[in-house]
């Protein structure tokens, strides 16, 4: 038990072991990733740190690669947190000459006695749909106290930025969930999943969920809206009854029409959970910490969960931003549409800080369901590349991370992830080989 969570003893005892890094040393080291989730969990962790008097300094990183962990080890530092990765870097993390732990929900290579991995994995707990890292985080900041439950709505908002709460919330994520709302942390009701002032800028500005012919084509909005005489000025909370339910039969025929798969256009209508100490909801929260990591904004990300006001209103020009640039490459995927192999289909991201959320957005709502996406960016003479699959492809047999490892390794990168969403980096000039070698090990795997 941790708080008043239900948890395999070894997995409580793990994160315990985790805490003892943290508490033991004088000053801590935390290293965190840039998506949503890594910034939640960053910004717990601070907080809980910050109540409890200790020193600690935070990096927010892309990824955790040699170079840094050699940066890491030239510091000297006592007591080394990494939040959201460590997992897959066990060799480089036991190089260091520090205390080490790692809060992190992706597959793990192997199990250590130099680092301590409180892992779901490890613990016969789903890493990719029943704790994320700042579920994990959130965890260890009650075990330091019980004060904190207070930041249990930003646990929420990562296990929305990992996209776990897809098909419901589940396992540890589900018991946060419940004491956050028997405490009055958060408040759920179910409601239309279109943020925006009005109807027709929630449908307009929409990538999540992206209508195709109507995201991004504001007069297309407008004679939508004309056909089922809804005024587009109607604030999207003030929608009653029968107009809630019209939209969201309209706007589910559509996403069906374009051959998105059940789960997702049952995502149309969900919950929200309305944080009221923000005056936001977690989804949007995890909105606003995307948008923060993806534009090189990690810091305002941070300082946003912990009540920075300033730090609310540029994020919201941010998102703004970020959104702009996402649906325009959107749209153009949806235009121009991508390469297919015979097992996957993959497209040139031209920006990298964009490839992941245009890939997984893409699988989503506008290509193939029948084969994964890989997306290739090109960042100093190597190749990124992002790749996304569906939950449907995931029970077929479909493992990305795998998939990727396996494919990058094979021409001289590397890679890994989750089975549905996975990266890797490969050399230049390397990438039909590489292409080849996924889309072969992709067929094996879906066969
Ligand atoms: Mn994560």
């Amino acid at each position: 038990m941790v708080g008043s969570i239900a948890l395999p003893d070894e997995f409580s005892s793990s994160l315990k072991h985790a805490l003892k890094v943290v508490t033991s040393a004088e000053h801590v080291r935390i290293v965190s990733h840039y998506d949503a989730d890594g910034l939640a969990a960053a910004s717990i962790i601070s907080g809980a740190l910050a109540r409890a008097k200790k020193r600690y300094h935070l990096t927010i990183s892309r990824s955790l690669d040699n170079a840094m962990i050699e940066s890491l080890a030239k510091e000297g530092n006592e007591a080394i947190l990494f939040l959201d990765m460590g997992s897959g870097q066990i060799d480089g993390l036991e190089t260091l000459d520090a205390k080490v732990a790692a809060l992190d929900h992706h597959k793990p290579i192997r199990k250590s006695r130099k680092v301590v991995q409180a892992n779901p994995h490890f613990f016969g707990i789903d890493g990719m749909g029943e704790a994320c890292a700042s579920s994990l985080s959130l965890l260890t900041a009650i075990m330091l106290d019980p004060c904190n439950w207070d930041l249990s709505p930003i646990a929420i908002a990562g296990i929305i930025g990992d996209r776990q709460h897809m098909g419901g919330m589940k396992g540890v994520n589900q018991q946060i969930l419940d004491y956050a709302r028997e405490k009055g942390f958060v408040e759920t009701q179910k409601g239309l999943n279109l943020k925006g002032a009005s109807v027709a800028d929630s449908i307009a500005d929409s990538v999540d969920p992206y209508f195709i012919g109507l995201s991004g084509r504001r007069e297309n909005v407008l004679a939508f809206l004309e056909s089922i005489r809804l005024n587009p000025d109607t604030p999207i909370g003030a929608l009653d009854e029968l107009y809630r339910r019209k939209l969201t039969s309209m706007l589910s025929l559509r996403l069906m029409g374009q051959g998105c798969r059940p789960e997702t256009v049952e995502e149309l209508v969900t919950e929200i959970h309305w944080i009221p100490t923000m005056s936001l909801s977690a989804a949007d929260l995890a909105d606003l910490l995307n948008a923060c990591g993806r534009m090189e904004h990690e810091g305002l990300g941070v300082a946003l969960c912990l009540g920075d006001k300033e730090a609310l209103e540029i994020a919201g020009e941010l998102r703004r931003d970020y959104n702009r640039r996402i649906l325009e490459r959107l749209m153009a995927i949806e235009s121009d549409g991508v390469n297919h192999m015979n097992h996957i289909q993959y497209f040139e991201a031209p920006d990298p800080s964009l490839a992941g959320a245009q890939c997984g957005l893409a699988m989503q709502y506008i290509l193939d369901q029948s084969k994964p996406t890989l997306a290739l960016s090109r960042v100093k003479g190597s190749v990124r590349v992002s790749s996304r699959g569906t939950k449907h492809l995931v029970s077929k047999g479909l493992d990305l991370s795998a998939a990727l490892k396996k494919a990058s390794e094979g021409v001289g990168g590397s890679g890994g992830g989750h089975a549905v969403a996975a990266g890797a980096t490969i050399p230049e000039g390397r990438e039909q080989e590489f292409l080849n070698a996924a889309d072969e090990l992709v067929a094996l795997q879906l066969r």
